[in-house]
């Protein structure tokens, strides 16, 4: 496993340092490791305890998920989007933000449906939830954990039955943005080299179907977790969405995951 800091240690330090989920392929903390290996931005790690507390974290940047980025003395960032502007004035070779307004207004568009609150990683968390949530055979700590992350991120049952037909609306949506791209001789989600979008993609694609566990190790619980059992949503997850996803990690980033 990766080398991490606790948010004590790190407090004191100058430079990017990056508060992740360590074991765990959170589609957020991924993505924003992708964007840093992509623009080889070196950071310090600080761990975040998923399910946890997380008072000093809460302490030093007034919230308690995961990624946050902070650096020097600016303040902290723990949105994608300023996550994103924040690695690209950094580092701007390679830029990951396209420079015209039309794919970059496109870009954001879509990247807001996958990260952001109400998208798919938020509507499949309310899938998970609702399916530990209403098994009357999880254990009593699965069901502490639920009713935890149920209460900081918006669960309802009412909203985790809709879930399904969001995650698939947006998963048709990127497929005719890809089939678009390809019909016109790109590879990539816009324009004609890898964006951010192609990196969000890639590391929320573990929530409709993981990467085979030589590739992204993670415990069995995780692994039944992330894999999306719902017909509405396998349907939607079509292979060569899945197949984007492993160009980009292929191409652009690291294999196997070092979390
Ligand atoms: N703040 C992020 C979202 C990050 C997020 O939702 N992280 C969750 C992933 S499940 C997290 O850290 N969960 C662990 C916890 O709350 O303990 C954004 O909107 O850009």
């Amino acid at each position: 496993m990766a080398e991490y800091i606790d948010v004590d240690q790190a407090i004191g330090m100058d430079g990017l340092r990056v508060v992740l989920t360590p074991a765990v392929p959170g589609p957020w903390t991924e993505a924003a490791r992708g964007i840093l290996h992509v623009k080889r931005i070196p950071y310090i790690r600080v761990r975040q305890e998923l399910g946890g507390a997380n008072l000093p974290l809460r302490e030093w940047t007034r919230q308690t998920t995961a990624p946050v980025f902070i650096h020097n003395d600016e303040r902290p960032r723990s949105l994608w989007n300023d996550q994103l502007y924040l690695a690209e004035r950094l580092q701007p070779d390679p830029p990951l933000i396209p420079r015209a307004i039309d794919e970059r207004a496109l870009m954001f568009g879509l990247a807001n449906e996958l990260c952001g609150e109400n998208g798919l990683g938020w509507a499949r968390r309310l899938m998970i939830l609702h399916g530990t949530l209403t098994n009357p055979r999880a254990d009593g700590d699965a069901q502490g954990f639920a009713r935890f992350m149920g209460a900081k991120y918006g669960y309802a049952p009412e909203l985790a039955e809709a879930a399904p037909r969001r995650v698939a609306e947006i998963l048709n949506a990127l497929d005719r943005q890809l089939a678009a791209q390809r019909a016109r001789g790109s590879r990539y989600l816009i324009g004609d080299r890898l964006s951010a979008l192609d990196i969000y993609w890639a590391a929320f694609a573990a929530l409709i179907h993981p990467l085979p566990d030589a590739l992204c190790p993670m415990s069995p619980g995780f692994r039944r977790m992330y894999e999306c059992a719902d017909p509405t949503v396998k349907a939607a997850g079509s292979p060569q969405l899945l197949a984007h996803r492993d160009f980009i990690y292929h191409e652009h980033l690291q294999l196997p995951l070092d979390m």
